[in-house]
């Protein structure tokens, strides 16, 4: 493990609130040193209601369950989704996951293509904010593409987790990275409850080199004690957070007529600060 990635520069976050988005800002987030940036407005009212439109029409094309290493089920909570996530892969020959890619993207553009490109506009945001370059995630082989841009439906909520492609996708380019954060932008949001909460106590679990340690979902016990932070979505903004930090997602409460329906990714940071989205 390099160094990079397994350090941890404070145990504190320097003010626990929300931050814009800029170059130094973006950096002290990779560096666990603040809890959150929004963007505001990063999607418009009607680009939200036609993106719910569309994957109304669309329908969504999984229903993700939570499984360990022999397929069983790790918690009754099912979220529908439309792209590829990694997690699913984790146990599987890297060529079995990136074979699914296109597919995944044919999926997920029907609904970009009847709304707006929610990855491309976040690459734009990112790159204005880093030096060095931004992109999707694409193995140095030439073997392919990763997939950014999972379209979900999490209004039941989430168990505690994190995720560091370093500990769980070491195999791909994005398990060279040395820092992880991720962002979501809502397109809907209940109105009560759907919250996030993040703890300053970043994911180190031991593990033996041909181990892939379990994320989902943690022990409760592995954030006691340790500063957390709550953000609440508003449809049409994007909020970014390091992954590494476990979080959990509050469910929404009976009676909630809107749904918690967000679009996001990872975005890893390579020692040379180059930016990679996947999912
Ligand atoms: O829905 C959220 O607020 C966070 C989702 C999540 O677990 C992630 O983006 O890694
Ligand atoms: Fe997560």
């Amino acid at each position: 493990m390099p160094e990079a990635a397994i350090r941890n520069s404070a145990n504190t976050w320097r003010e626990r609130r929300e931050f814009d988005l800029t170059a130094e800002n973006l950096q002290l987030l990779f560096d666990n040193e603040i809890p959150a940036i929004r963007i505001k407005n990063f999607a418009s009212p009607d680009e939200c209601r036609s993106f719910v439109t569309a994957l109304r029409d669309i329908g969504m094309q999984h229903v993700y369950h939570f499984k360990n290493a022999d397929g069983e089920a790790l918690s009754d909570i099912t979220t529908g989704y439309i792209g590829l996530t990694h997690y699913n892969y984790r146990h599987k020959p890297n060529e079995d996951y990136l074979a699914e890619v296109p597919t995944a993207n044919a999926y997920r553009d029907r609904v970009f293509s009847r709304s707006f490109d929610a990855v491309q506009r976040m690459i734009d945001h990112i790159q204005a904010a880093n030096p060095a370059p931004v992109g999707v995630a694409s193995e140095a082989d030439g073997s392919g593409e990763l997939y950014a841009g999972i379209i979900r439906d999490a209004t039941t909520g989430g168990a505690l987790h994190a995720d560091f492609a370093p500990f769980t996708a070491r195999a791909l380019c994005v398990g060279r990275i040395n820092a992880q954060v991720g962002w979501n932008a809502w397109l809907e949001h209940p109105e009560r409850g759907g919250g996030t909460t993040v703890h300053h106590a970043p994911w180190s679990p031991e593990f033996g080199s041909s181990e892939i340690p379990e994320q989902y979902p943690l022990d409760a016990e592995l954030v006691d004690g340790h500063e957390s932070y709550t953000y609440h979505p508003t449809p049409g903004d994007a909020i970014l957070f390091n992954t590494r930090n476990p979080h959990e997602i509050e469910g929404a409460p009976p009676g909630e007529t809107h749904s918690r329906l967000q679009v996001g990714s990872f975005i890893g940071r390579l020692p040379e600060g180059d930016l990679l989205f996947w999912s």
